[in-house]
């Protein structure tokens, strides 16, 4: 392991943060207790040296030494393989965490996000494009339901998976998505009374305040 470099904004306006997403990373990271700093790019002016880290000019990026990752759930799974607080070491539990950990970015997030840009342009509850993203979330989240109702983390241990998970939930409770889903709720209250999690969300917005 190099040193480990978090990259994230300089600046975001007030609605985003708290839920930027190098806050999962800090979280992981905070997790872990591994030793990292923080760096910051512009927000206003992305320059090439940006879409060299982060090809979509996007945040977080990581870097360990030589080695620069984008992607929240890639750095995750990077930062895993350096902690088994992260990812489990024994084969089942650490095949069932990745899964979930692609299951919340690519099931649940992939729902959730277009749902979420909606809700933001204030699309009308009564369009053809609400009712389509709002009933494909709901399948997404009543099935959510269904798991956590039957267990505490997703994958056996806390892991990278419920990070992801969890944050992904976490915005839909932001919107009061979750009345209808307590499991999912409790969930997202169990993650987000970890310490790690205090840790990281309390940094995140002392990093964006200082830029105002
Ligand atoms: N799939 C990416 C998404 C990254 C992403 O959406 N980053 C947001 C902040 S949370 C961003 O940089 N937004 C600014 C923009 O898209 O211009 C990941 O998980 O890392």
């Amino acid at each position: 392991m190099g040193d480990l470099v978090l990259t994230t904004f300089d600046w975001v306006p007030e609605i985003p943060r708290g839920y930027v997403r190098d806050l999962r990373v800090r979280w992981a990271l905070e997790e872990a207790g591994l030793p990292y700093r923080v760096e910051s790019v512009p927000f206003r002016d992305r320059k090439a040296g940006h879409f060299a880290h982060q090809p979509f000019g996007q945040v977080p990026w990581l870097s360990d030494g030589e080695i620069s990752i984008f992607e929240s759930g890639a750095i995750l799974l990077h930062l895993g393989e350096l902690s088994p607080a992260l990812l489990p070491t024994e084969a089942r539990a650490r095949s069932d965490a990745k899964e979930w950990l692609f299951a919340a970015l690519n099931s649940v997030e992939m729902a959730s996000l277009p749902w979420s840009i909606l809700k933001f342009a204030g699309e009308s509850t009564e369009s053809k494009a609400w009712k389509g993203f709002d009933g494909f979330l709901s399948g997404r989240l009543d099935r959510m339901e269904s798991v956590l109702a039957g267990r505490e983390w997703l994958a056996g241990a806390f892991s990278v998976a419920d990070i992801v998970m969890s944050d992904v939930l976490r915005l839909m409770q932001r919107f009061d998505r979750l009345s209808a889903h307590p499991a999912c709720r409790d969930y997202v209250a169990r993650a987000t009374a970890r310490p790690a999690f205090l840790k990281a969300y309390a940094d995140q917005m002392a990093h964006f305040a200082k830029a105002d």
